[in-house]
């Protein structure tokens, strides 16, 4: 099973249960699980695993925050963690090589690098320097058609030869890319080549490519070519579906190297400069999901609101703030109801955006002194005046300062505690002026 899938479920499974103490212990032995059948080191899962457990536990949910919620939330930054370092990659004139072992996806990923380059606006030239496997050159001329970027090998000669050629590529194109020759394993002939060849062509960059079915493995080579070449990083091939993504991913980790780029398909497409951020939440199926936690955090941000609001002062200007807020949280919730967590209400996210609208036409149309001192807001002559300012009927802003009324009222006698958001929630279903 690949990771993300073995993720997804692991977390799902927590969303049919109530979280304590023990539902955590249940999910970091299936995160264990999941881990390890990664291949990935077995200390690492356990101190890994650990930690998540331990933030899990101690520390506070972020306001407005369940606390399922914010095990996931631990889940994705660990997550993020352990995949170190993003790579940006440079956009400049530049010479790649690549190298890498038989059936790696070398070829392949030369052929994806070239299409991202060239979709930068780069002039891109693929150079076939695999002078051992016949078919390989005619396989990067394809691929170079399909991508519409330049192709350059030599029909006979030696890969020095073909390097020391393509070196000068670089007078006329803008990034060259040079795919090499693999052997079904890491030796000294190899070694040899890939010096020889690297002295010539003098690239800027280099990348080792590895299958992600090598799993702890993938570290051990990166070690390995690092020896010979300078390594700028490492491009994982086949993600998609592998089951040992795991392991490659955190042992390339590990051996020092950075992760440079994803591949996650056969299409010149299925390739992504790595970005653990966003990697993270591809695994755990929502792929926006630190957009997402950023909105928690600014919804968090609200936190002085919510102190207002536990002090019992409560005026038009932080109701009306509160209010954004909670629709600030509508995305969040769809993710959060994806993986079965509902205490949300409706009444609050998202759902009646134009009503919400209308609610904050009223509070604009109102005076500052009566923003501030709530009571003034009762006369029928200041409604009068706000509802003509606002478009809106009278009895709407009546009922408006009804409910603002009865909610400031509530608000004196709600205790503190963890879910401010789930408390009011609770009584305040259905009775938001329109916001049912
Ligand atoms: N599913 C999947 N297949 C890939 C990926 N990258 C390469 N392949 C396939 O792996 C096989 C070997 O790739 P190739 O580029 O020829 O490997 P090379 O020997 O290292 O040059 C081919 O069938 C590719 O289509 C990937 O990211 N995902
Ligand atoms: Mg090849």
């Amino acid at each position: 099973m690949d990771l993300g899938k073995g993720l997804r479920q692991a977390l799902a499974k927590l969303s049919g249960r109530y979280v304590d103490e023990d539902a955590i212990d249940a999910l970091v032995k299936d995160l264990q699980r999941v881990l390890i059948s990664n291949d990935v080191n077995v200390r690492f899962v356990l101190h890994w695993t650990k930690t998540v457990k331990q933030r899990a536990l101690s520390e506070k949910p972020l306001p407005g925050i369940s606390l399922r919620e914010h095990v996931v939330k631990v889940v994705y930054e660990e997550l993020e963690k352990f995949m170190g370092a993003g790579f940006a990659p440079t956009l400049g004139k530049q010479r790649i090589l690549l190298c890498g072992l038989f059936g790696a996806g070398k070829t392949t990923s030369a052929g994806k690098l070239a299409r991202f380059y060239a979709s930068k606006g780069l002039k891109v030239v693929l150079v076939g320097a695999d002078v051992h496997r016949p078919a390989a050159k005619k396989q990067l001329q394809q691929l170079s058609e399909q991508a519409h970027v330049g192709f350059f090998t030599l029909e006979s000669g030696d890969a020095v030869a073909i390097a020391r050629d393509a070196r000068r590529l670089s007078d006329a194109c803008d990034v060259v890319i040079l795919d090499s020759a693999g052997r079904s394993g890491f030796d000294a002939e190899l070694a040899e080549e890939l010096k020889d060849v690297a002295r010539v062509f003098e690239p800027d960059h280099a990348f080792l490519v590895v299958s992600a079915d090598l799993g702890q493995v993938a570290g051990k080579q990166a070690q390995q070519f690092s020896g010979t070449v300078k390594l700028d990083g490492v491009i994982i091939t086949k993600m998609d579906g592998s089951g040992k993504g795991g392991g490659a991913l955190t042992s390339v980790v590990e051996s020092q190297s950075r992760i440079a780029f994803v591949g996650t398909g056969e299409k010149l497409s299925d390739f992504k400069a790595f970005d653990p951020k966003a990697y993270a939440s591809t695994l755990l199926g929502f792929p926006n999901l630190s957009e997402l936690l950023e909105t928690v955090k600014s919804v968090s941000e609200e936190e002085k609101l919510e102190k207002a609001w536990e002090s019992g002062k409560l005026d038009y200007e932080s109701f009306l703030a509160q209010l954004r807020a909670f629709r600030k949280m509508g995305p969040l919730k769809n993710v959060m109801q994806m993986m079965g967590v509902n205490d949300l209400p409706e009444e609050f996210v998202g759902k009646s955006e134009e009503k919400l609208k209308s609610f904050e036409s009223a509070v604009l149309s109102m005076t500052p002194a009566e923003r501030k001192d709530p009571a003034l807001m009762k006369q029928a002559s200041r409604q009068h005046r706000v509802s003509k300012g606002s478009g809106l009927k009278e009895s709407d802003v009546r009922e408006l300062v009804q409910q603002f009324e009865k909610t400031n009222k509530m608000l004196k006698d709600v205790k503190k505690n963890r879910g401010m958001l789930s408390q009011l929630s609770k009584q305040f279903k259905g009775k938001l002026p329109g916001m049912g």
